[in-house]
């Protein structure tokens, strides 16, 4: 019934979390608080209502329960009184204190759990690489078991001569290893009807950055030799029971789309399309087709379900637009964000990620007054094409209200917008591509929230 995004969501509890650092309480792990309002007014460009939603403790209750459990003063750690644990031989999971950092899926979004979503908790990330077992997950009709011995691509139509590959023949052609973003169209999309999503890993949580190794689409094209007069499109489609279908423009297929087995340096997770993937890089994440079986040549665009009745743009009079791929340059703060409680007055580290679809990221701007003043944000390096761009500002925070905003330039000039500029050219119901300028408020007891500025 939904297509990604348009439901609220209500909440289970959840144990309290563990997994930020500095002065900053972790955002809390559910959704909304049941019962708790889930419209919020627009707020002025005056730092008036807090639209908090949730009712957390007081600033000086936070530091008095901060004080309860002091680090050990006296003697050893009972961590360094004994040998520890045998080296480890089986594969590596996190620290057991780190057990609350995991992707969340956010009840009553979708109607099932095979099509749904597991948002990535990017409040809790460092640097660029979304690691593999955190990576979202975006699934139309669950994921399928694939054996990689048993897995077959077939490339057909528009060639010189179909074939069928096994997973044999696909590692035996010349490699790439290239770091992108995959972001959903639907990343963010309940902010287009102004739903106060409380934390950045339920509003911004689409969107994942891998090291991705596998073959150039070119160079498979190449080798069953596509018509290079008549071919325009190339169909991709999976082997999940969605057979999810997607056509990609020739120019697009044999410019930097890759077919994909490696993410981070091993073999792609089940999750994200093991054995083999299609990589869009900069495209909206439904054209990145998992569990890949197909690719046919066609001579137009297949105008499949996936880009007829989803994945298009309801434009205020009434006609959808459809074919709107592109990912355009966004950015947001993941630190101090939603749901997060600044314990102290003094130094905190703003930090965040920028992207952009058309290219790289040129700067970074950074507001703490919601627009008026703003000051460019240092970036870290690799600055890549098409991948996730570290940003950080160093800030004090004297107890007084303010508006955290990120803005990014991309290398191809392009501003990201204030929300008001895109309901301006898409009206009010559009579910995908919104790549407005995020704010979160800080109120005076260091609550953070999520605020929809007019
Ligand atoms: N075969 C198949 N491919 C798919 C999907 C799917 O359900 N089936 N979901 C798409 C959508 S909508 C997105 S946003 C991305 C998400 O990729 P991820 O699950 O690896 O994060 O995969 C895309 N590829
Ligand atoms: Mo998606």
């Amino acid at each position: 019934m939904l297509n990604e995004d348009n439901a609220l969501p209500l909440s289970p509890q959840e144990p309290a979390v563990r997994g930020s650092y500095g002065r900053v309480a972790p955002a809390p792990t559910h959704f909304l608080v049941p019962g708790g309002d889930t419209r919020r007014r627009l707020l002025g460009g005056l730092l008036g209502g807090s639209a908090t939603l949730f009712g957390a403790a007081s600033f000086a209750q936070q530091k008095t329960e901060r004080q309860v459990n002091p680090p050990p003063s006296t003697g050893l750690p009972r961590w360094s009184q004994a040998l520890g644990q045998p080296v480890n031989t089986t594969y590596g999971t996190p620290s057991e204190y780190e057990k609350n950092i995991v992707r969340r899926q956010s009840p009553g979004l979708t109607t099932t759990n095979q099509s749904s979503i597991a948002f990535a908790p990017l409040q809790n990330l460092f640097g660029i690489i979304t690691p593999s077992g955190l990576h979202f997950e975006r699934d139309h009709s669950g994921r399928p078991d694939v054996d990689p011995d048993q897995h077959r691509l077939l490339i057909h139509g528009l060639v010189r001569e179909a074939k069928i590959f096994t997973m044999a023949d696909i590692l035996r052609y010349p490699s790439v290893s290239r770091i992108h973003f995959i972001e959903c169209g639907a990343n963010t999309g309940m902010e287009w009807a102004n739903v106060a999503v409380p934390t950045v890993q339920y509003s911004h949580g689409m969107l994942s950055c891998s090291e991705y190794t596998g073959v150039l689409l070119s160079t498979l094209l190449d080798e069953v030799g596509y018509d290079s007069k008549k071919s325009r499109y190339v169909l991709a489609e999976g082997a999940d029971a969605a057979s999810l279908t997607r056509s990609i423009p020739i120019e697009v297929a044999l410019n930097d789309v890759m077919v994909v087995y490696g993410q981070n340096g091993e073999m792609l997770r089940p999750e994200n399309g093991y054995p083999l993937r299609l990589l869009v890089p900069g495209v909206q994440g439904v054209s990145s087709v998992k569990w890949l079986r197909r690719l046919k040549v066609g001579d137009a665009a297949f105008e499949t379900r996936e880009e007829t009745r989803h994945y298009t743009d309801l434009m205020p009079d009434g006609i959808s637009r459809q074919y709107t791929w592109v990912q355009e340059a966004k950015s947001v703060i993941t630190s101090p964000s939603g749901g997060q409680k600044l314990l102290d007055h003094g130094y905190y580290e703003i930090t965040g990620l920028a992207w952009s679809g058309r290219g790289a990221v040129k700067r970074v701007d950074v507001s703490t007054d919601g627009g008026r003043n703003w000051k460019t944000a240092s970036l870290q390096a690799p600055i890549l094409s098409k991948a996730l761009t570290r940003f950080r500002m160093d800030w004090r925070w004297g107890g007084d209200s303010a508006l955290l905003q990120s803005r990014v330039i991309d290398s191809t000039g392009y501003v990201q917008p204030l929300i008001k500029q895109l309901r301006a050219v898409r009206g009010a119901r559009s579910i995908y591509h919104n790549n407005a300028i995020q704010t979160w408020q800080v109120d005076p007891l260091g609550n953070v929230s999520n605020v929809q500025l007019s």
